[in-house]
């Protein structure tokens, strides 16, 4: 005799709709049906509900969220051009650099996603995309906190968000190599949402006994930086706290150029006490795929590169620039007073819906694997917040030297895209420090250069190391 469901279990899926879960129950061994129930106590059903009523059922539901009518720029400190602006730049670098002497910053990279688009089975981060060394992702941000520290005299605690599907493999990955010698990484993982039948609003099952979860997006970072870690320990909030920090560098995992703890960045931040900052770039063209950082009814917001419409992507000012031009690198400061005001508030993130294939199997002897979209999966952003801070700055830098962020397997945003990149930046540093670089006749460096953010993290920092240096091949300055 089959055991039935807990009937409290079934009378709940009956009320949201969610039946289908048990499907498979009777053709389930102990285990299966254990693990069944564990994920399906998982999931906030009523939220969900309300996320379905939403976005399944009520089909004209407005998504934006703004009204493109008041949607104009945002101040943003721009790249400084005058000898004013850059002794500005200057003043910000100094109150930056006494933030992180004081030992106030901790640094959160967000590495859940799964990288479908890149085609790399591990997590992201294990990405050997040191062009000559072979360094992964993780090592050159490693690397850099490591020489931070030094820099400062002062640890630089790592967070790291996985999700459930990559966490293990993260966690292996740092620990065969030692941590890369850091003093303080905590990795966290970062909740799931169910994915659900675009048509029907039903909760979908990747497999007889389990549910389709997926990452609930980077938004997802505030409640799992609260949650109180496995076994029970203090939540990662809680021993930043104890640590004595006050502000989070925020960035993808995805980006090795980026600047982390920039001072400049820094600076600025904490010289209008803002609760949450961003780097911006301008945007190349309107369809280019970042989030533009706007003004909407006079409150600052995010407009993802999905959901902006053409019209106001396309809109220029009297030079014929993009008048929207602020595309954001998800590139952050966050003070953790701000992040408590979220986690405890009665705030919430939004969600978004993102409509994917999702291979499912609705009852016993059928399995879909769906040529078209079918399934919708809901995501939380980081960069909705914004909306939430009272103050905030908004910083402009320089695509070539901060942002090559590595998404594709080929063209743009690619392994070779970005190694071409890093050579690029490291010739630039290193020519500006008296090395001589056999560059070809257009120009360009044809060999991969590459140099350890334990050499240099810095083009200043390359003075005086590399005077008269000739490289005329492959170069890896390695660092200890
Ligand atoms: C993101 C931004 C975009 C722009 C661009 C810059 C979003 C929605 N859009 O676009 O505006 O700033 O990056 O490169 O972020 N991640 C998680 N958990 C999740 C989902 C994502 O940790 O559930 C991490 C992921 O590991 C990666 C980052 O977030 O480091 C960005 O995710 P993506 O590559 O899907 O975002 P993308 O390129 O569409």
């Amino acid at each position: 005799m089959a055991t039935p469901p807990d009937p409290a279990l079934v009378e709940r899926l009956e009320r949201f709709g969610q039946s289908g879960l048990l499907a498979h129950w009777d053709g389930l061994g102990p285990a299966d049906r254990a693990t069944l129930v564990e994920e399906i106590a998982s999931i906030d059903l009523e939220r969900l509900d309300r996320l379905i009523e939403r976005f399944v059922k009520t089909k004209d539901a407005a998504e934006a969220g703004f009204d493109p009518a008041t949607v104009e720029p945002i101040e943003v400190a721009r790249l400084p051009q005058t000898d004013g602006e850059r002794s500005g730049r200057r003043l910000a670098t100094d109150l930056g650099e006494s933030v992180l002497a004081a030992g106030e910053v901790g640094v959160l990279i967000v590495a859940g996603g799964s990288g479908t688009r890149l085609g790399f089975e591990g997590p992201k981060g294990t990405y050997p995309i040191g062009a000559v060394s072979g360094s992964s992702l993780f090592q050159i941000h490693a690397e850099k906190i490591r020489a931070l520290g030094r820099k400062y005299g002062r640890v630089v605690p790592l967070y790291i968000m996985t999700s459930p599907e990559n966490h293990e493999a993260t966690v292996a990955f740092f620990e065969s190599r030692d941590r890369f010698g850091l003093e303080h990484v905590r990795f966290f993982t970062q909740g799931q949402m169910p994915a659900v039948d675009a048509k029907t609003g039903a909760v979908l099952l990747s497999a007889p006994s389990r549910v389709a979860l997926a990452p609930d997006g980077h938004g997802g970072t505030f409640d799992a930086l609260a949650a109180p870690a496995p076994g029970g320990g203090p939540s990662c909030l809680e021993e930043m706290r104890s640590l004595g920090l006050r502000t989070l560098f925020y960035f993808q995992v995805d980006n090795p150029l980026v600047k982390i703890a920039d001072p400049a960045f820094l600076g600025l931040h904490r010289s209008v006490d803002a609760e949450m900052s961003f780097k911006v770039i301008e945007k190349l063209a309107p369809d280019e795929r970042v989030g533009v950082v706007v003004k909407a009814a006079g409150r600052p917001l995010v407009i993802e590169y999905s959901d902006l419409p053409p019209a106001l992507a396309e809109r220029r000012g009297p030079g014929g620039e993009l008048e929207l031009w602020a595309g954001s690198i998800a590139i952050h400061l966050l003070e953790l007073d701000f992040i408590d005001r979220i986690v405890s508030g009665s705030v919430e993130l939004p969600f978004h819906k993102a409509v994917k294939k999702v291979p499912h199997f609705p009852k016993p002897g059928s399995a879909v694997f769906p040529l078209w979209p079918n399934a919708i999966k809901f995501e939380r952003f980081i960069f909705d917040a914004l909306p939430l801070a009272e103050r905030w700055a908004m910083m402009e830098t320089d695509r070539a030297i901060e942002f090559e962020p590595l998404k594709n397997a080929e063209g743009p945003d690619s392994p070779a895209s970005v190694r071409a990149r890093m050579t690029e930046l490291f010739a630039g540093w290193l020519e500006a420090a008296g090395a001589r670089i056999a560059r070809d006749e257009t120009g360009n460096v044809p060999f991969p250069i590459e140099i350890s953010p334990l050499f240099a993290f810095s083009g200043s920092e390359l003075k005086g190391k590399v005077n008269g240096l000739e490289i005329t091949g492959p170069t890896y300055l390695a660092g200890e």
